[in-house]
């Protein structure tokens, strides 16, 4: 049975959709790429965190250090859960995305990189997932070797094998979906690729995991990075999932608090993963938002908002399809609800702009992929992305906006 999914109701639980942008036109928020909003459950978990369990963790024998311990340790277990991760052993907390490819960089690479090793990367890729590679093979006198892509936006996988046939590439490391072309790339695929090639891989899940459903043992991943923020969770929280060996033979990055076994003054060891790479106070009330972002998004089920953004990602692309003097970027089949375009005479940020004073949140320019833009030839792009709570007559508000924006300057 289909239950059909209750826009309505999912946009009640985000009270910020309801303010008024400009003091007389109502938001429509098409930046959801960039951060999600949040749902009142998260609000009230960190709400409550504060109120009623606020301690630092793993440290007092107190009670309120119990309780903390306790909910930024549930959290963790429920973001094992939604990924299928084997254990909660294998959930790094992190501050986001960036910090945790930095975290695989600096841990595992630097240890394991030889002069001559490649990191495979791909033209797509977020900084995030260029920059920390240029940074350790720089260190290491590695190479980072970058996949091209196809006319449409697709990876090129031939190029994949050939690289990885070259039988220099220590890790695969490719976006599970792209922040600016949308395309979703075939992570199963590529895993199996990577570990016949005797490499592992890392997938940047941070436009993926808020919109489908993501099971790291079904995709055979080595590791999975995600942001807290873009999945209905506040700021400052990320994720890094690491199997569990490879974690247990990485030594940590940063050292500090709560992350050793022994400290003298002649040496240190350190604690099991995920604690070893947890260094420091954590963002406690932000893992507990995570995990209510967690319940939230289970609550309504990853397959119904995949089938939810999926569909209104093609409405949005049939209405821009309509509109002359609007170039979608990026026709790939399988696509993440991320949809950029230009605007034939105008400015990436003077269409962004024009959109605002109707209301429409958008955001203009590179995306934090540079690299991807020169490849594409365009100093910069506009770009809507969809959520869960993204209604059809946003779609339709944002469109006609577009439309005469796109008309008067044709
Ligand atoms: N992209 C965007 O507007 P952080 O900043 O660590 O939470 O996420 C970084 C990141 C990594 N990979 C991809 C594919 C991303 O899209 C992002 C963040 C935002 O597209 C902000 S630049």
């Amino acid at each position: 049975m289909t239950i059909a999914y209750d826009t309505a109701r999912v946009r009640a639980d985000f009270p910020i959709l309801s303010r008024v942008h400009h003091a007389d036109v109502p938001l429509v928020y098409l930046d959801n790429a960039a951060t999600s909003q949040k749902p009142q459950a998260v609000l009230d978990a960190v709400d409550h965190f504060y109120r009623h369990d606020n301690a630092n963790v793993h440290r007092g024998l107190h009670l309120l250090s119990e309780a903390a311990t306790e909910a930024y340790e549930s959290a963790r277990r429920k973001v094992a859960g939604f990924i299928n991760a084997r254990s909660w052993r294998e959930i790094v907390f992190t501050r986001g995305t960036t910090e945790s490819i930095n975290l695989v960089a600096q841990a595992w690479a630097r240890t394991h990189l030889r002069p001559g090793d490649i990191i495979l990367s791909t033209v797509m890729e977020h900084h995030a997932n260029i920059v920390p590679w240029q940074m350790v093979t720089a260190a290491t006198s590695a190479e980072v070797h970058y996949i091209p892509l196809e006319p449409d936006g697709a990876l090129d996988l031939d190029a994949v094998k050939q690289a990885l046939d070259a039988g220099r590439v220590r890790l695969l490391t490719v976006t599970h979906a792209s922040n600016v072309l949308g395309t979703v790339n075939p992570i199963r695929k590529l895993a199996q690729m990577a570990h016949a090639a005797g490499a592992f891989i890392l997938v940047d899940g941070a436009q993926a995991v808020a919109h489908q459903p993501v099971d790291v043992a079904a995709l055979d991943v080595d590791f999975y990075a995600f942001s807290g923020h873009k999945m209905c969770a506040p700021t400052g929280i990320g994720v890094l999932y690491g199997r569990r060996e490879i974690l247990e033979a990485m030594p940590p990055w940063m050292g500090g608090g709560d992350m050793i076994e022994q400290v003298t003054l002649a040496g240190s060891t350190y604690a099991a993963p995920p604690n070893r790479f947890e260094a420091g106070t954590p963002p406690i009330a932000g893992a507990v938002g995570l995990g209510a972002a967690v319940d939230y998004l289970t609550g309504i089920g990853m397959e119904a908002v995949h089938a939810r953004v999926s569909e209104l990602t093609a409405y949005t692309l049939a209405w821009l399809a309509d509109i002359p003097g609007v170039q979608v970027i990026g026709r790939a089949p399988h696509r993440a609800p991320v949809v950029a375009f230009t605007v034939k005479g105008l400015h990436a940020h003077d269409t962004a702009q024009m959109l605002d004073l109707s209301g429409i949140a958008v955001r203009a320019g590179h995306h934090c992929a540079m690299p991807l833009h020169t490849d594409l030839g365009l100093p910069a792009t506009v770009r809507a992305s969809l959520a869960l709570y993204t209604s059809r007559a946003e779609i339709d508000t944002f469109a006609r906006a577009l439309r005469d924006i796109a008309h008067v300057h044709a």
